[in-house]
This record gives structure tokens, C-alpha cells and sequence, in this order.
């Protein structure tokens, strides 16, 4: 359990995650929380990163940034996935060791499981089959910062422990059209569709694939309950428990942005995993249920989306490097 003055590490404080993480650390009464803006510290700079560990000594790691993006840029920067993300991961959970860090969090992402997965995909999946193509690179690079976690409470006996999302969405997600995951992407379409008076917006794909999402507070609340009361080495998933088509997302989108036209089913866009639903019965059993349901978290997101349009600020929030 962690003390309401630990030090705590969050690693990084301007993504959707790491933002919402802090906002609920404060919440509940944490102070010592330590952040650094990626200007001040290169994640991906191995001695950076080992003067920053050895300095500061935390107590606690979030490890909740990630080089990361929806299924094309996957396809497009599949390099620079891989090699940031074991980059990150390799510093943070090395020197979290040589720091003696009391319990670092990292987390997968549930693409980590195979592309024919039996659904809902259980932890004891992974390893369990080929992954799917549109995001091997990114996959992998999870995989090896998952078995990394392991390795060291193997060898060094830390207690390292990983969580598996499924899709998180949310304010400030990343809202460009290229790089984006589907909510952002369509909330924003049809935005600017129905701004626009357009009579369509278009779809990635058949519409048929099934995607599991997650409110970022819901997920932030579980990362919080996680530190607290979760000490094994085995991943464990973090999910709704719930899955939508895309088509019915598109729907609900729809219908959240008041946007009153066709959808139109652009084809030669890929589709991805046909299915994607985690199995969160080990996370039911430790006690924790999601509070918000997709209907309410997209209405959250819309309003934050619009509000930062009205403020005439950067609609989007910075990504963390190029993509
Ligand atoms: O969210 P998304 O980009 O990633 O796409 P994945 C989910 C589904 O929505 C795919 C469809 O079938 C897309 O073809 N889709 C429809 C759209 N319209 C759009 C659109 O305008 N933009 C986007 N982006 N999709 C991700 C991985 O896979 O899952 C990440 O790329 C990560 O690596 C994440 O693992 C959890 O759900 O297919």
C-alpha cells in the first residue's frame, strides 16, 4: 500500500494516461508525486535516465508512456514503434532496479495477444499464437517490457508487475486524423463533418471488427487499486468487459456528435484484429468494476474536444515525438 507521501514516478505526466493519473493521484491525497516534461528528461537517453533514478529515488513507477498510435500509424512507423518503446522501457525498468524502486507499474497493451486469440482473451494467452501484422512491431516491443518486468523479480526480486489495457480513450487522446485510434478519430470526423454540413463521413474497414474500450479515469482508478493490492509477476488485463462493433461505435458517435448524415465504408482501409475483448475475470475476482459506461465516456470526451476548440488552444495535445 502505498503511503499518501511516497515518491511517486510518473512516467510520463502529458499523455491522456499519464495526465489522468496524476489528476486522480491528487485526488486522493498523494503530494510527492515527481514529473518531468519530456524537455527536461529524454526518456530514451540511457544515462539521462540512470542520473535521473539515481538522484531522485523513487518509490513507486508508473510506467505510463508509450510510443504508440492507432492502426496505420502502426503499419507506417512499425521502426520507430519498436525501437523507442524498448528504448523507454529498457531505461525505466533497469534503473528503477539499480534505484531500488519498492514497485514499478508498466503497462502492455492488448495487441500483445495472438491475432486468432479465443476471446475473450485470456492472460494465459500470450505467447500462444502469431500476432496480428498491423501491429507486430509495437506487440513485440510490449512483450519483451513485460517479460523484462519478469526477469527482474525473477532475478533481482522486484516487484515489477504489468497491466494489459484494452483500448483507452478519453481527453486529451490524441485527435490527428493519421495517427489516431478510432474514437478520437471518428469523434473528430464527425465533428467536423457536421460543422462542415458534409452529408457522409467515411470509415476505416468493414465496420465488422469488435473493439473493447475503457474510460481513461476507469483505467487510471485501476492502475491506482493495482498498485495497491496486486504483488504477482503474471500480466493481468484491465478492461470493460464489454465489446462493440465498430460499426455500432460509429453509431454511438453518431448520435453523441448530433451528426445527422451517412456512413460510408471505406474498404480498402485495413480492419485488424477481427476481435479484440480482454477477459478481465482476474481483475473482477481482486473487486474492481469500471464505473463508466461508453455512452458516458464519449459524451466526457466530446466535451473536452469541443472545449479546447472553443479556447482557440492546440486542439491537440502534444504527441510525444514525431508521429
Ligand atoms: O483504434 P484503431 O486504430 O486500432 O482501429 P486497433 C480500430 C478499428 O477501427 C480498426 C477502424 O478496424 C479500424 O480500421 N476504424 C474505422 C478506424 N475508422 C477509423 C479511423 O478513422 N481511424 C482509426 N484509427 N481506425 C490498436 C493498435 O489496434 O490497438 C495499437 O494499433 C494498440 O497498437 C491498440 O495495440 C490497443 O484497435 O486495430
Amino acid at each position: 500500500m502505498m503511503n499518501k507521501d511516497a515518491k511517486i514516478f510518473i512516467a510520463e505526466h502529458e499523455g491522456m494516461i499519464g495526465a489522468a493519473l496524476i489528476r486522480y493521484l491528487k485526488t486522493a491525497g498523494f503530494d510527492n508525486l515527481i514529473t518531468k516534461s519530456l524537455s527536461q528528461l529524454d526518456l530514451t537517453n540511457q544515462n539521462d535516465v540512470r542520473k535521473f533514478f539515481l538522484r531522485e529515488e523513487p518509490e513507486y513507477v508508473f510506467l505510463a508512456t508509450a510510443e504508440e498510435g492507432g492502426i496505420l500509424a502502426n503499419i507506417a512507423y512499425s521502426a520507430d514503434l519498436i525501437y523507442t518503446n524498448l528504448q523507454i522501457q529498457a531505461n525505466l525498468i533497469h534503473f528503477a532496479w539499480e534505484a531500488k524502486v519498492k514497485k514499478l507499474l508498466f503497462l502492455g497493451s492488448s495487441c500483445i495477444y495472438p491475432k486468432f486469440c479465443p476471446q475473450p482473451m485470456n492472460e494465459e494467452a500470450l505467447l500462444t499464437g502469431s500476432l496480428e501484422p498491423t501491429n507486430e512491431a509495437y506487440a513485440i516491443a510490449k512483450i519483451a517490457g513485460i517479460k523484462m518486468c519478469q526477469a527482474h523479480n525473477k532475478q533481482h526480486d522486484t516487484n515489477f508487475i504489468s497491466v494489459i489495457p484494452t483500448n483507452i480513450y478519453g481527453p486529451r487522446d490524441n485527435f490527428d486524423l493519421k495517427t489516431s485510434h478510432v474514437i478520437p478519430a471518428l469523434i473528430r470526423k464527425f465533428h467536423e463533418a457536421k460543422a462542415g454540413k458534409k452529408g457522409e463521413v467515411t470509415i476505416w474497414g468493414t465496420g465488422t471488427p469488435r473493439r473493447e474500450f475503457l474510460y481513461v479515469d476507469d483505467f487510471v482508478d485501476a492502475c491506482l487499486f493495482l498498485m495497491n493490492n496486486y504483488n504477482q509477476p503474471g500480466i493481468i488485463n484491465v478492461g470493460y468487459g464489454k465489446d462493440i462493433s465498430i460499426k455500432e461505435l460509429a453509431l454511438m458517435i453518431k448520435e453523441v456528435t448530433e451528426f445527422d448524415g451517412k456512413l460510408i465504408f471505406d474498404e480498402t482501409k485495413p480492419d485488424g484484429m477481427p476481435n479484440k475483448l480482454l477477459d478481465v475475470s482476474k481483475m473482477s475476482a481482486l473487486g474492481w468494476r469500471p464505473k463508466i459506461n461508453l455512452r458516458e465516456g464519449l459524451g466526457r470526451t466530446y466535451e473536452w474536444f469541443k472545449k479546447k476548440l472553443s479556447l482557440k488552444k492546440k486542439a491537440l495535445p502534444k504527441k510525444y515525438n514525431t508521429l
